[in-house]
Parts: C-alpha cells; structure tokens; sequence
C-alpha cells in the first residue's frame, strides 16, 4: 500500500496529541473532525454531545460565540472526556511569535488552557512557531481550499520545512500530499455541493482519501447546518472511514 495506516503512523509520532488523536480515530473508527462554527455556546455543546460519539475532535472558531465564558469551556471539557474527543481551536495564527504567544495565552479565551490542538500560519516564519506550549499540539496551514489561495506550490514547500523543524507541530491543514511524518487535516470536505459563493471549494471523503492519502476529513457545514447533525456525522464517520480502509488495501 502507498500509504500507511494509523497504527503505522502512530508509531511515528512522538507528540502526545498526535498520538492521542490516532488512538481516538482506531477506537472509534472515525477519522472525522466537525467544525462547529456556530456562534452560541448551547449550540456548541449541544451538538458536541450530540455527534461526540462518532468524531475524533470538536473544531473550533471560538471568536465566533456571542457568550463565550469560562463555564463553557469546563462544560465542553467535560463531553469531550466523556465522549472522548479532542479540543481543536483553529485560531490560525499569523503574527509575529510576541503577539501570538499573547493571543495564545491570554485575551477572553485563553486557548492555550483548554486547547488539545490549534492552527497556526507559518507567514511570520519559523521563530513564530517557537512560543507555543510545548503540550498543544501544532496543525499549520501548508494550504487553503479555497478559490484562488496564494498558497502555491512554493509556500507548501517552505510550511513543510518549518512545520518538520517544530518538534509540537503534528500535521498540516493542506488540500495535496503530505511526507508521512505528518499528519494531514483536510477541511473543505462536503458529500452533497462542490462550492460554496464564497470562495470555499469542496471535494468528497472518497476523493481526499484517494488522491491526498488524508488522514482525517474536517466538517463544518455538512454536519453543523443539516437537520440531522447526528445522521449527517455518522454518515461522514462511514464515508470517512471507508475511504481510508479502501486506501489502505490498494
Ligand atoms: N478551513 C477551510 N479551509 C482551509 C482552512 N480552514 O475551510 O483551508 C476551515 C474553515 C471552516 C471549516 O474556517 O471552519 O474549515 C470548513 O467549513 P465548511 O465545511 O462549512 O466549509
């Protein structure tokens, strides 16, 4: 096979995150990550609680809730022990080290004191990279989905390089190949439209399993917007896992 399975890549991982989130996807034979970009905390943990079973992490935008507060954040701590999954806040950084370390540590949200995983931009350079705690979990952005992104070729190339010199950088958020020291993470993931009107670009499970050898699809829309978020989640967990398992036996 010309890819490697979880298990083989969880041998490759020294972070305790990446680990963690390769043990999850076995256990619960899902390699699906739900962006809840909804903008009230009931409706976070409501579908946390709702879909928790059949995800490996909760992906958040947590600048978009109106009453964001510390009670939240225990709230939700607490489904994803329960249901066992992962606090992913994809912040995407994307300033110099100083700023983002206080972006990080502090403001109303304190990421870094709920955060398994963040998303991080490497344009402001390797150093940039240096000042997150060495226990979250790095996932940088190598490539965008969407129309037009300017992250060509050359800018993956170079988000690589930095991304393998950071020893809690995990994977990359990109829409091609990665080397298979990290792990890939590929939004922009839909089963039923092809764009949204807004620049956004989507492709099936299937396809990112078969051409980019992802290892985990993120979400958003597709689950978050249906009627059925639970019937929706289980049918990316199954379309997401199937793909993967048909990856791994070619
Ligand atoms: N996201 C992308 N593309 C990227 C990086 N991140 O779509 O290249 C994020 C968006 C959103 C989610 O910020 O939270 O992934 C995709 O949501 P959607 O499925 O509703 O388009």
């Amino acid at each position: 096979s010309s890819r490697l399975t979880y298990e083989e890549k969880a041998a490759l991982q020294s972070h305790p995150a990446a680990k963690k989130i390769l043990e999850i996807a076995i256990k619960k034979k899902s390699n699906l990550i739900a962006s809840l970009d909804v903008s009230t905390t009931q409706e976070v943990l409501q579908l946390a609680e709702t879909i928790g079973d059949t995800i490996v992490a909760v992906k958040l935008h947590t600048d978009i809730i109106k009453d964001f507060s510390e009670e939240y954040v225990i709230k939700l701590k607490s489904i994803a022990n329960k249901k066992n999954f992962l606090l992913f806040e994809d912040r995407k950084f994307g300033d110099i080290g100083n700023t983002q370390q206080m972006q990080f540590e502090g403001g109303l949200y304190k990421i870094s004191d709920w955060a398994d995983l963040i998303t991080s931009h490497v344009i402001a350079g390797e150093d940039s990279l240096k000042i997150f705690d060495s226990k979250v979990g790095i996932i940088t952005i190598a490539e965008m989905s969407s129309s037009a992104t300017l992250t060509d070729e050359n800018y993956k190339k170079r988000a690589i390089e930095i991304s393998e010199n950071i020893s809690n950088v995990i994977g990359c958020v990109a829409q091609s190949k990665l080397p298979s020291s990290l792990l890939l993470f590929t939004p922009g993931v839909n089963l039923n439209s092809i764009k949204d009107k807004k620049g956004q670009n989507f492709n099936t499970p299937e396809k990112v399993f078969d051409k980019n050898h992802t290892d985990f699809i993120i979400v958003g829309r597709g689950i978050y917007k249906s009627t059925d978020p639970k019937k929706e989640a289980l049918k990316y967990q199954k379309s997401g896992w199937e793909a993967y398992l048909k990856n791994i036996s070619i």
